[in-house]
């Protein structure tokens, strides 16, 4: 890890599994009792908030129960300690990579503790349920929703992500099945860039063929191994 100066790494719900948070695909996934359309598109919300919302509320009362674990430490500590660029990109909605402390992180997919205002963009903290209304302070409208990237909406800070990326001498990819793009793709775009590759993940991923190196185990003992 000497000569290495810009990392960047991906994480997916693969690293918060081990604190009890459900994954989305696979035995004992999220959308197993939830069709991923009625859930996890803009139509969903417009055609039927109710059901979208409790889904969402459920999730967001599940971060208390929940606490950052081993793999979750590591990476906040490599951000600590790491003198390069680092770039930590969060599929996950949930907050455990900041209570671990990590610094140098994006959601790309949105936080379950945002609010988003339909009609103006603003945004909130939001923690429990909403108010009835769901009121936006700066518009007056009732129209926050979470503050989720559905499916058709285009993921938050992919600029940046882009750029640290085309940057990268490093990317490392943590428990992601790497069925959903654009993050499916960061990889082959890291390795057109020239980066190294590396992926930590509990079984070979649909985008395992595009890593240099493939470690297969829990996050919560493959990570701290590899930040050590
Ligand atoms: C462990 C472990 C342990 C378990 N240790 N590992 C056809 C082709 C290509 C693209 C498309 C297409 N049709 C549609 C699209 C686009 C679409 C897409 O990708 N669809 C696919 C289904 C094909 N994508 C979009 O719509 C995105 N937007 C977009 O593309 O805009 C256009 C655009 C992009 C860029 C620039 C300009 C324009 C938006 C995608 C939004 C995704 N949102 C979701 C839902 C959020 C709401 C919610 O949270 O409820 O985000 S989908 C869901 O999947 C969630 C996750 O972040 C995401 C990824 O899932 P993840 O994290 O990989 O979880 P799992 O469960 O799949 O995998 C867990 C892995 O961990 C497994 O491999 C386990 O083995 C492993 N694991 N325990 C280590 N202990
Ligand atoms: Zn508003």
């Amino acid at each position: 890890m000497r000569e290495l100066r810009n990392i960047v790494v991906l994480t997916g719900a693969g690293i918060s599994a081990e604190s009890g948070v459900a994954t989305f695909r696979g035995p004992g996934g999220l959308w197993e009792g939830h069709r991923v359309e009625d859930v996890c598109t803009p139509e969903a919300l417009a055609r039927d908030p109710e059901t979208v919302h409790r889904f969402y509320d459920e999730r967001r009362a599940g971060l208390a129960t929940v606490e950052p674990n081993a793999a979750h430490h590591a990476l906040a500590r490599l951000d600590a300690e790491w003198r390069g660029e680092l770039l930590i990109v969060t599929q996950n909605v949930d907050d455990l990579h900041e209570r671990a402390g990590a610094k140098r992180l994006l959601h790309m997919h949105g936080e379950l503790r945002s609010a988003l205002c339909a009609n103006c963009g603003g945004r909130r903290h939001w923690q429990g349920a909403l108010a009835p209304g769901r009121d936006c302070d700066a518009c007056g409208e009732a129209m926050l929703r979470p503050d989720i990237v559905f499916f058709g909406e285009i993921p938050y800070h992919m600029e940046r992500i882009e750029h640290a990326l085309a940057d990268a001498d490093l990317f490392v990819s943590i428990g992601t099945s790497g069925a959903v793009y654009p993050a499916a793709g960061f990889v082959q775009s890291a390795r057109r860039h020239g980066a190294d590759t590396l992926e930590l993940n509990l079984e070979p991923s649909g985008g395992s063929i595009f890593f240099a190196e493939s470690r297969m185990g829990p996050a919560g003992v493959l990570v701290p191994e590899w930040v050590e």
